[in-house]
């Protein structure tokens, strides 16, 4: 058996100077998910490997001739996911299988271009698939949909699986090692899966659940080794970052708490980041510990930065508890990136730059700005699908792709626009150089880059969303006649 994994990129990779040196407009990392699932088959199936357009070209010559070709995708990656979908099952043999997030939760979609969508996680439901394919059988068991006809077949969400403690072979990734050189890519280890809460816009709790399951601190320690040696050895790196990519690590106390002992007791010396709740920012034995294990930043899912809107989207936050939450987070010795989303139903005109004079104000190190999206299946979606511009998925990545309740979509894109520039202006950038200590220096150079070309993307969008000034039409403007996306000139 021959066994292919892909995971689309959106933008697929291409060579640039950029990469080198400063963010591109899509930060390239390889989705460790998918290099997860390919490192479970490995153990089974020799003949296995992945292909991240995210970090580099497919060679279409060795999957053609693969039996499955497994494609992975988040919302951003779903159009080119199809157009290679549908590329597989035109020129090959193989049995073209979808799943992630976007797929998981989208299956009655992605199934109209695959033979099976793989429901939820995967790790424990990937082996009966490919050995029901061998067999040429329908899978039996949870976690699988196909069409029967015209009819869809679902057999339901399997039970997530609670054994993590897995290292994903980066080897297995076309490329990754050499790409390791470029200072855009970091190291990255996601260590727990799902979150206790229930915030109305995440996708993210649908897919991976309310119950908390872990890696043994041991495991994640031994992770943090292998990948840090991955990225250093061949190559000068200037940056030493690795990025604990976990949604809620906090969510299990004690557990986060043996983890930064763990990584303490090892001796590796190293600059961690993580995302966290604001919570933490109160906890002083966790940020003292933090500290000492090397964490330099928080980043932050801050959502918005008034409280009508975390009352609308049922986030359990207010704008003081943050900003007391960054004082002591930065009185301890780290710096706190923020993660926004702008375009609520309580936020009107002149909401980017409230955002901007609170990230300045509040010293916050960096941002990431997204404009709202509903995705299906989150409660959201369910309320808010008619006020969707379109379903061209691949603009799901910053955009505005909703018409805001006070504002017009173009109002709402100028806002991001204007946040933006207002954040990362000349100025600020400068004032970073001269007085920031060296990784922010280096960060905020690559974000100042990247955030210019992120803004150069969300400007060619402008002439789209002003169509929506006089005559707001909704859903599906962008689709074509078979839902799927179309280009503006096909408009
Ligand atoms: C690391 C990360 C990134 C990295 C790298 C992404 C990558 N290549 O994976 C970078 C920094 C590049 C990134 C960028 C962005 N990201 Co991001 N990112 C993440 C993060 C924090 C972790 C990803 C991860 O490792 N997950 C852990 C693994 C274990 O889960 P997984 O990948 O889903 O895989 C499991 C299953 O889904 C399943 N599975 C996955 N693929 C497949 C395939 C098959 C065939 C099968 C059977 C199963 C299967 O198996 C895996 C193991 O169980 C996630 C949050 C999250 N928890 O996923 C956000 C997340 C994916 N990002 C998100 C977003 C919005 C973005 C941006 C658009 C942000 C922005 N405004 O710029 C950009 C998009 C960039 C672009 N190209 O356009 C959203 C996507 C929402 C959605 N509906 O899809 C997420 C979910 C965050 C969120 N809070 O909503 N991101
Ligand atoms: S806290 Fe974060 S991961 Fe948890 S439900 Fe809310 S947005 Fe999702």
């Amino acid at each position: 058996m021959k066994i292919r994994f892909i995971e689309p990129g959106n933008r697929p990779y291409k060579k640039t100077l950029l990469n080198y040196f400063v963010y591109d407009r899509y930060i390239r990392t390889p989705s460790v998910g998918l290099n997860t699932l390919a490192t479970i088959v490995k153990k089974e199936i020799d003949d296995t490997y992945m292909y991240s357009e995210s970090i580099s070209k497919i060679v279409f010559d060795d999957v053609l001739d693969a039996d499955i070709i497994f494609i992975g995708i988040f919302t951003f990656a779903a159009v080119r996911g199809y157009e290679l979908a549908d590329h597989f099952r035109k020129h090959s043999h193989a049995k073209v299988v979808m799943g992630g997030l976007h797929a998981s939760m989208n299956y009655t979609e992605a199934v109209q271009h695959c033979d099976y969508v793989m429901l939820g996680e995967g790790d424990e439901t990937i082996m009966t698939l490919i050995r029901s394919i061998e067999k040429g059988e329908k899978p039996a068991g949870k976690g699988y949909a196909w069409m029967d006809g015209d009819e869809i077949v679902n057999t339901g969400m399997p039970e997530p699986p609670t054994d993590l403690d897995l290292i994903p072979d980066r080897y297995l990734v076309h490329n990754y090692k050499k790409m390791t050189g470029h200072m855009t890519i970091w190291p990255q280890v996601h260590a727990s899966r799902g979150c206790p809460h229930n915030c109305d816009y995440c996708a993210l709790v649908r897919h991976f659940g309310h119950c908390v399951r872990t890696r043994s601190p041991e495991n994640v320690v031994e992770d943090i080794k292998y990948s840090i040696d991955f990225f250093h050895k061949g190559h000068f790196r200037l940056l030493k970052d690795l990025w604990i990519t976990d949604d809620n690590f906090f969510a299990d106390r004690d557990w986060a708490i043996a983890v930064l002992n763990k990584i303490i007791d090892s001796g590796i010396k190293y600059r961690f980041n993580i995302q966290a709740r604001y919570e933490v920012g109160f906890d002083d034995e966790m940020l003292t510990l933090l500290k000492k294990a090397g964490f330099f930043e928080l980043d932050m899912g801050i959502e918005f930065i008034d409280d009508d809107s975390f009352k609308t989207y049922h986030k359990k936050s207010t704008k003081t508890e943050i900003e007391e939450a960054i004082k002591n987070i930065q009185r301890h010795g780290m710096s706190v990136r923020g993660l926004f989303i702008l375009g609520s139903d309580n936020q009107k005109k002149g909401c980017g730059k409230e955002l901007a004079d609170f990230v300045i104000k509040n010293n916050i190190q960096g941002v990431l700005i997204q404009c709202m999206y509903f995705v299906p299946g989150t409660p959201v979606y369910e309320q808010n699908k008619d006020r969707l511009l379109h379903t061209s998925w691949d603009k799901y990545n910053g955009n505005t792709v909703h018409y805001p309740k006070n504002m017009t979509p173009y109002e709402l894109q100028l806002e991001n626009i204007d946040a933006s520039r207002r954040i990362y202006s000349v100025g600020r950038l400068i004032k970073a150089l001269l007085f920031e200590d060296f990784v922010h220096k280096v960060l905020f150079t690559g974000e100042f880059f990247w955030h210019w070309s992120t803004r150069s993307d969300m400007k060619k969008e402008l002439e789209y969303l002003r169509t929506f000034e006089k005559n707001p039409v909704y859903l599906n403007k962008r689709c074509d006649k078979n839902g799927h996306p179309a280009t503006i000139s096909q408009m």
